[in-house]
């Protein structure tokens, strides 16, 4: 095909897309076909089967197709669905807040902490409370990194201290304190209750009573933070799914950078 054709089809595509009324895209713009899944506590059968489609339509689905069903143990039936969402949302009116620092790679990161910092940053990161998930935190601080991106055991500017999880917030800022730590990570990965936010606000909270807030850094990150929440709840920076080391690097030696200027 060529190029000038491809362009013609493609702009016939588009006509119809107003990104101020952006809805699901499944095979034609518009068409608002969606696919989702759940779970209903029913056996397996054409009741669950009508069950899930009168949900659908409830949940303002057109056309509701119940394309798989499996019943789990206990009677417990699981569903994937498709259907029509006439629903919009006016994309250009969107603002998400987000971590502001410059994206590097390692290499850089380290030479800028280097030329302009002169020593190491050092953090301490665990996985806190009762959480006892490792994988994020370990995808951010450890040598291997994840997704091929290196973490910042890795880097040569880096000092760190990686204390796993299940760690009480006394635990990290002690060991913040006794590193004499430029930042302190957190990772959560719990949500259920809001088990994360009192977990978050109680480390803030120490960390206001022993003086410290000003003196170190806090970000904090997994699959559920947003940068708006960390803010909210007083950190410096929050780093949602899709999070490598450099992001973490970057804005680090940026932010420790940008107030020793302010000094
Ligand atoms: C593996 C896993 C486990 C393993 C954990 C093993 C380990 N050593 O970590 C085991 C089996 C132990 C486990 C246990 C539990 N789990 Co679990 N688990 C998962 C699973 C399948 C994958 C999580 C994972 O490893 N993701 C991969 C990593 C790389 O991604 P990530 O964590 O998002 O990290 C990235 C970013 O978020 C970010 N990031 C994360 N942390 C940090 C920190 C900083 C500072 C920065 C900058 C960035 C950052 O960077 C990372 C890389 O990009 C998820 C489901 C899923 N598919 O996600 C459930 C899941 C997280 N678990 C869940 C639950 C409920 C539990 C249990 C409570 C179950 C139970 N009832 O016992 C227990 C936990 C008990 C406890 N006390 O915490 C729920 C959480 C639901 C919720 N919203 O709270 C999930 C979502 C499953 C589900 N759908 O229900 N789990």
């Amino acid at each position: 095909m060529s190029e000038a054709l491809y362009q013609t089809d493609k702009n016939d595509f588009d006509q119809t897309l107003d990104l101020t009324k952006v809805r699901p895209y499944g095979d034609t713009i518009n068409d608002g076909k969606t696919q989702l899944s759940f779970t209903l506590p029913v056996p397996a059968g054409d009741e669950a089967v009508e069950a899930a489609k009168q949900l659908m339509k409830k949940m303002g689905f057109d056309n509701p197709q119940i394309v798989y069903h499996k019943e789990l143990a206990g009677d417990f039936t699981f569903f994937v669905c498709y259907g029509s969402f006439k629903g919009s949302v006016d994309y250009t009116s969107i603002h998400v807040p987000k971590v502001t620092s410059t994206k590097w790679d390692m290499q850089t990161t380290d030479e800028f902490i280097k030329e302009k910092i002169g020593r190491k940053i050092v953090v301490v990161g665990a996985s806190t409370g009762t959480d006892a998930h490792t994988v994020g935190i370990d995808a951010i601080m450890n040598m291997k990194g994840f997704a091929g991106h290196f973490g910042l055991e890795r880097y040569e500017m880096f000092e760190t201290v990686n204390m796993g999880s299940q760690v009480a917030n006394e635990d990290l800022i002690a060991k913040g304190i006794e590193t004499k730590a430029d930042a302190l990570l957190v990772s959560q990965t719990v949500t259920q209750k809001d088990v994360h936010i009192s977990n978050m606000v109680e480390m803030v909270e120490m960390l206001e009573a022993e003086g410290l807030r000003e003196t170190m850094l806090i970000a904090c990150g997994g699959p559920r933070i947003t940068h708006e929440l960390a803010k909210e709840l007083g950190y410096d920076a929050g780093f949602g799914m899709n999070t490598y080391a450099d992001d973490v690097a970057s804005f680090l030696a940026q932010e420790i950078y940008r107030r020793l200027q302010e000094q």
